[in-house]
């Protein structure tokens, strides 16, 4: 591959001036309560009234990051978890969701709070008011939404009863093109299961995420497992809710009746028995309506085939199979399951009528409706030479044994409940041909049970979309039984001078070389992927700088199979927080928990799967980050409240009484992007300037040339892009 070729590997790159761009800042819910230490400000989710917190409209900027490659990423706390017991800061964040496409309009706020002083936030009694409320009443905005499931012990501060809490919270991101650090969010408490943190196993039901689309509907399961309220939910249910029209003058308890704000809730699916995967979503913009798309453990399809009502399908699955885990989608249709009338493509983890192991993926087009139209069936390759790593020549059927039983995996344990969804990505290339990824366990012990194996690898297959040739590799793989120590496990490059080789930083580690004494994985989570075929996923690492720990990584696609590594953030950076003005570090980032995958890592439904439409992919170069839409990824971060260069999450046993502040946040990952670098291809010369004054005079011109983003065409544009461009 042509690494001279590799995004950021020139002077003139745009890592390089990042910082010095449009004034570009680095500040980000990014912020702390005007006391040290506990119980900081994290924003309750049962506050109505005066004060609500079931809406908080509010600014987030990203900070910059540069990642192992030498390439720029902005990274930001976009939301906290809701608020806990005096006990901890925040509950504990599960499964995450993102839109898989961003869409445009107006702003879905007239006006967001803006701050950049320590102390100030948005909670109505543990914060300093914000400094400035931004008017965003005119202008057109992209958008996007993502979603998070919480959870926590109650207000008896133990888990496993009848009074945990647990509530999805969403949020409905604008931005613009010429400032793509500045991200307008609302943060909203779309469902809880329970009206107030009083005592007593008042909670309702226990929920799963789910899906979101772009104008932030959201699909989620509740049941009543674990509740003891006689007004619990008492079957297998999906509901949805409108969360940008969420009235913020009442909690939206899901119950046995339903969800309190009836106005903006519906239930899907009531009456069912049979337990239910996690639920995800063909989007409004798609669809013209909002269409929830799911699955049971009986093995149907179901989908919301009119609005507000469902219907089954097995058309799905090859005669006699079963499906494993949520299922997951993109938002393109593939030639080779779409018969005319598919929107999207789904897929899920499958089994073959005699198969004991999860060893197929079935991938099926999804029409208007949600209904099935074609599909086929993609079975992981077992011998020799059937799949391997093209850049090192790793073979699992070679390292490992048996590998008839190698099977895919991150769908057991809690995930087909709690989420995420889905352990499946899946994304149509821009010249049509299917992509799918899931990673695969090569050892373990009864087929799909828990504890999960800590052995893994990441399986790609590519299908023809011409002539439905099926090409499979590993994108990353934990070596041999020694993990990282063995030296065979997958490389992670970097760069130690910018633009200068990429070499060797560290390796895929398996999970008990991080955390010594598990006995389960996994080491890898499902991948999530972007418009290119790129993955991210999370993973254990060993650096060679940074010792065993838990990285962030993207494996960057060359389009013929191979799949090189980049460390985009690990558990232990430390990012500045300019809306805090403090310095944060992440502290966690989780791969597994007990026994299997953590639901609360990285499923296919973490990304925004589409670039920002000014990017054109054409031109992108291997390694861009511009094919990146938006990530989410749940992490603990720790402010330096008292700015003393320690990082003492006072909640962690020996830190009692430290002014350090912990969250759980939804952090979210963004590309570099650059608007005066109009043709994508990582320089700003001439010919972006060239480019934009041929797209200015075209009729009609692309939306592109509303440069300004006011909504009108004109010379204002033009002058706006030449003044950006000459920017130092
Ligand atoms: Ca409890
Ligand atoms: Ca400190
Ligand atoms: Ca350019
Ligand atoms: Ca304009």
């Amino acid at each position: 591959m042509e690494r001279g070729m590799r995004y950021g590997s020139s002077a003139r790159l745009l890592a390089v001036l990042a910082g010095s761009t449009l004034g570009a800042s680095a500040w980000a819910q990014d912020s702390v309560s005007t006391t040290a230490g506990l119980p900081g400000d994290a924003v309750s989710a049962y506050t109505i009234g005066a004060n609500t917190e079931q809406v908080n409209n509010y600014v987030v900027d990203l900070t910059d990051k540069t990642s192992s490659w030498g390439n720029l990423y902005r990274f930001g706390p976009l939301m906290k978890g809701s608020a806990q017991t005096s006990s901890f800061f925040t509950t504990l964040i599960g499964a995450q969701a993102a839109s898989n496409q961003f869409t445009s309009g107006p702003f879905l706020r007239a006006a967001y709070s803006q701050w950049n002083t320590l102390g100030a936030g948005v909670n109505a009694t543990r914060n300093s008011a914000p400094a400035n409320l931004i008017d965003t009443s005119a202008g057109v905005a992209q958008q996007f939404a993502v979603a998070f499931a919480e959870f926590g012990g109650g207000p008896n501060n133990t888990f496993g009863d009848g009074d945990d809490d647990n509530n999805i919270i969403t949020g409905v991101v604008s931005f613009q093109f010429r400032t793509p650090s500045r991200l307008y969010v609302s943060r909203i408490v779309a469902a809880s299961n329970r009206a107030n943190f009083s005592a007593g196993n008042t909670a309702t039901a226990t929920l799963g995420l789910g899906g979101i689309d772009e104008a932030g509907n959201v699909h989620f399961a509740a049941d009543g497992f674990g509740m003891v309220s006689g007004s619990a939910v008492a079957d297998k249910r999906y509901l949805r809710v409108n969360s940008a029209a969420r009235n913020t003058t009442l909690v939206n308890q899901v119950s046995s009746a339903g969800a309190s704000d009836s106005t903006n809730s519906r239930v899907l699916l009531s009456g069912n028995q049979t337990s239910t995967t996690v639920p995800t979503i063909l989007s409004s913009t798609i669809a013209g309506r909002p269409v929830l798309l799911g699955g049971d453990f009986a093995g149907n399809y179901i989908f919301e085939n009119v609005a507000n009502s469902t219907a089954t399908s097995t058309a799905y699955l090859p005669s006699g199979g079963s499906p494993r885990g949520p299922i997951s989608l993109t938002a393109h249709p593939f030639a080779r399951v779409n018969a005319g009338a598919s929107v999207a493509t789904a897929a899920v983890l499958s089994r073959a009528s005699a198969d004991t192991r999860t060893r197929g993926i079935s991938v099926w087009g999804v029409k208007n409706d949600g209904s099935v139209d074609l599909n086929t069936r993609l079975v992981l390759p077992s011998s020799v030479g059937g799949i391997t790593d093209p850049t090192d020549g790793y073979d699992p059927a070679v390292v490992w044994a048996t590998p008839a039983n190698h099977e895919f995996t991150n769908f057991a344990g809690q995930v087909s409940f709690r989420g995420g969804s889905g352990p499946v990505a899946v994304q149509v290339l821009p010249s049509g041909d299917l992509l799918v990824a899931a990673t695969v366990a090569t050892t373990g012990t009864a087929p799909s049970a828990v504890p999960q194996s800590m052995d893994n690898y990441l399986a790609v297959a590519r299908v023809n979309a011409t002539s439905g040739a099926v090409t499979w590799s590993v994108a990353a793989h934990t070596g041999n039984a020694a993990g990282a120590a063995g030296n065979t496990s997958k490389v992670i490059l970097g760069v130690t001078t910018p633009g200068g080789p990429l070499v060797p930083i560290g390796r895929i580690a398996r999970y008990s070389e991080v955390f010594s004494g598990a006995t389960n994985g996994p080491s890898i989570s499902s991948p999530a992927i972007d418009a290119v075929g790129n993955l991210y996923f999370l993973a254990t690492v060993s650096l060679n700088s940074g010792g065993l720990t838990t990285g962030l990584i993207k494996a960057n696609y060359n389009g013929s199979g191979a799949y090189e590594l980049e460390l985009l953030a690990r558990v232990g950076d430390v990012i500045a927080g300019a809306n805090s003005t403090l310095n944060y570090q992440i502290q966690f980032m989780g791969v597994a928990d007990a026994d299997s995958v953590d639901s609360g890592a990285i499923f296919s439904g973490n990304i925004v799967q589409d670039a920002f439409s000014r990017v054109k992919l054409a031109n992108t170069s291997y390694g861009s980050p511009l094919p990146l839409g938006a990530l989410v990824v749940r992490a603990k971060i720790v402010y330096d409240r008292n700015n003393d260069g320690q990082y003492r999450d006072p909640t962690v046993a020996g830190n009692a009484g430290q002014p350090d502040q912990a969250y759980n946040v939804a952090m979210i990952v963004m590309p570099g992007f650059d608007a005066r670098d109009y043709n994508s291809d990582g320089f700003i010369n001439l010919d972006d300037l060239g480019d934009f004054i041929t797209d200015f005079y075209l009729v009609p011109p692309p939306v592109s040339t509303d440069y300004n983003e006011d909504g009108f065409f004109n010379l204002d544009d033009l002058g706006d892009y030449i003044t950006d461009f000459y920017l130092p």
